[in-house]
């Protein structure tokens, strides 16, 4: 996979070097550039933003430098594939998302650091989306969380160490509780049920808490998921033991 960010704050990806992603790109598996786009401003001051037509508070990101840099990306890649605008108005970044984003061969990431943007830079656009509704400084924190959860989902990125089978979100519940060693640590035992070596049971105790910490915190997901006979059985257990106390 082929990843371009346009940023005025190209540093700001330099932990992207670091861990599971670093790894990623120093084992081939991902190319990943940083276009600053303010080395494309046609202007003397090299600005990239200006005053909004209409008048009204805050800059807007002109749209010259942006135009001239995704040329630039163009001419060097053969062409931009999905171009992601982070905005607050896009759609809210999911698990769903970072799937269907770590199929695509290229990405190229536009992350703006003023009020707002010239809306003919949406023209470039194919995916407007939001990290979620609260106000960041810039996209360009969006636009590493996005790409940290999509690459990972690329096949041979995680080993078996970090494998990405049974993540919240995609099994569509939240994960059961896990414990490792010591079976007591400070008088706290670990379950007695995982330590049984009944794999049926273990497997069903687990099932079991995860419904139950799913019912607990994000009752709304499980509105999205089709439960299994099974699951539904569970999940009555859980809904009778959380009530009575
Ligand atoms: C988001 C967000 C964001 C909006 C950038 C105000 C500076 C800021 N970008 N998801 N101007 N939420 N952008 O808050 O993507």
């Amino acid at each position: 996979m082929r990843i371009d960010v346009l940023s005025i704050f190209p540093d700001m990806f330099k932990p992207m070097t670091e861990s599971i992603i670093g790894k990623a790109v120093n084992r081939g598996l991902v190319d990943f550039s940083v276009t600053d786009f303010r080395n494309f401003t046609n202007n003397k001051h090299n600005n990239v933003d200006d005053t909004p037509f209409g008048g009204g508070a805050g800059m807007l990101l002109t749209p010259q430098p942006i135009f001239d840099a995704m040329d630039a990306i163009k001419a060097k890649a053969g062409d931009y594939g999905r171009v992601i605008l982070l905005d607050p108005a896009g759609v809210p970044f999911t698990q769903a998302v970072a799937e269907d984003l770590s199929g695509e061969e290229h990405i190229t990431f536009i992350a703006g650091h003023y009020e707002g943007y010239d809306e003919r830079i949406r023209e470039l656009v194919t995916d407007e989306i939001s990290l979620g509704d609260y106000v960041l400084t810039g996209g360009e924190l969006g636009a590493m969380v996005i790409i940290d959860a999509t690459v990972r989902l690329i096949p041979e990125v995680l080993g078996n160490r970090e494998s990405a089978i049974g993540d919240s979100f995609s099994t569509g519940l939240l994960e059961y509780p896990q414990y490792t060693r010591p079976a007591d640590f400070r008088g706290r035992q670990v379950p007695e049920v995982l330590t049984s070596g009944n794999h049926a049971k273990i497997a069903e105790w687990r099932m079991k808490e995860s419904l139950r910490r799913t019912y607990l915190r994000r009752p709304d997901l499980l509105e999205k998921i089709e439960l299994t006979k099974e699951q539904v059985k569970l999940l009555a257990e859980v809904e009778a033991e959380e009530t009575t106390d």
